[in-house]
């Protein structure tokens, strides 16, 4: 079965109950059973609910997965991946990355006694100098948010010793443009409320393997911990991810029509985006990814404040954090969702308070080119006369 059979037939078959097409939003927290543990395979929302079993499915399969358990939110699926090390344990982790997933590990798995190591992993050799005796974890975002590095999966499996896992968030690609599990890979994690969803219209959070003894922890602590996505929540997500091919190609054409747009421009100084040439690592992109997603981030020349000035001049382009909706979104990771890093640690990193972000949606690409072209012309000049 192929990728968008999957997302619209896997874990989505006619209801058994009544026939509906549509898999139903079982709204309820309990299942009336024939005599004690006597139940059709359902007892307690928090373990299992019909609704958010199809989702589960569906998601697996669109990873080329046998598990998938699905969260609240992407934090919620990544702390529960987190619950796979233990007190004293050591993870690698890239240093381009979610702020709250720094803020997750930083601020709250550092005091159960965690350790984290945060490197440049476009780098292998700098993956390899982290490593410790007591290494349990690669943490791989690729590509990074914000600035839309590579880490070439491949590369960091063949450095996992027995033992150890490697954890791909594969929130920015989608399952429809990168698959790390094929690449070896242990775990993936998705904010759900990105791509697969699609919409802007609900949190959620993934975790996928193949790995039975993995899978099994995972799914100890989403039913322990309990941080699960109603069934609403789950069935919007499932509604969303149908769609989620035909979207993922649009945004990627119209972000490579943005990006090479602001690339040519002579008031930007600086475009990070997978499928330019200039990209430091877009062969590393093409032979990884089978497209270069809907995420451009760039730096205008002049000064840093010239950022926000341009950013409140969109029309198209909502200033608000999240990413992966049918619409545009432009974001100041220094600002919004990277302020969870402090300043020093953010701006070593690159993510400087003139780095605009974009999620660069599927609404007519002559538009959003549009908008951008008015918003560059109205911030006052740098290049030709008395700057900022
Ligand atoms: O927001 P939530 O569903 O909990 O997902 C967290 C998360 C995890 N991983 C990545 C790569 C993410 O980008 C996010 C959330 N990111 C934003 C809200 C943002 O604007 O970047």
């Amino acid at each position: 079965m192929k990728f968008s059979t999957k997302a619209i037939h896997v874990g989505q078959e006619a209801d058994p109950a009544t026939g509906a097409t549509i898999v139903p939003v079982y709204q309820t927290s309990t299942y009336t059973q024939d005599a004690v543990g006597e139940h059709k395979g359902f007892d307690y929302s928090r373990t299992i609910n019909p609704t958010r079993l199809a989702l589960e499915k569906q998601l697996a399969s669109l990873e080329g997965a046998d598990y998938g358990y699905a969260f609240a939110s992407g934090m919620a699926a990544t702390a529960a991946v987190l619950n796979l090390l233990s007190a004293g344990d050591h993870a690698v982790v890239t240093d381009d990355l979610y702020g709250g997933t720094y803020r997750l590990f930083s601020r709250v798995l550092e005091r159960y006694g965690l350790e984290f190591t945060y490197v440049d992993m476009s780098d292998l050799d700098a993956v390899r100098a982290a490593i410790r005796p007591n290494t349990k974890l690669f943490w791989i975002e690729t590509p990074t948010n914000p600035l839309l590095k590579l880490i070439d999966i491949k590369g960091v499996v063949a450095l996992r010793k027995p033992g150890q896992i490697v954890v791909v968030d594969n929130t920015f690609a989608s399952p429809y443009f990168q698959q790390p599990l094929a690449l070896g890979a242990d775990v993936v994690v998705h904010s759900t409320t990105k791509y697969i969803g699609g919409h802007s219209d609900v949190v959620g959070g993934v975790a996928i393997t193949n790995d039975k003894e993995i899978a099994d922890v995972i799914k100890f602590h989403q039913n322990a911990v309990g941080g699960v996505p109603g069934p609403h929540d789950a069935w919007l997500t499932m509604r969303g991810a149908k769609t989620l091919a035909l979207r993922m190609r649009q945004h990627a054409e119209n972000a490579q029509m943005v990006a090479e747009y602001l690339e040519a421009h002579p008031e930007v100084d600086r475009v990070y985006y997978p499928g330019l040439a200039s990209h430091p690592q877009h062969q590393l992109a093409r032979a990884q990814m089978s497209g270069f997603g809907g995420m451009v981030s760039f730096v205008l020349k002049g000064e840093q404040s010239r950022a926000l000035d341009f950013a409140h001049r969109l029309k198209y382009f909502s200033l608000a954090e999240s990413l992966g909706g049918v619409e545009s979104l432009i974001c100041h990771p220094a600002r919004m969702t990277h302020g969870s890093i402090p300043k020093e640690d953010r701006e070593r990193r690159g993510v400087t308070d003139g780095l605009l972000r974009l999620s660069v949606g599927i609404e007519d690409a002559e538009d959003l080119l549009d908008d951008l072209r008015s918003a560059l012309a109205a911030v006052p000049r740098v290049l030709h006369g008395t700057g900022v």
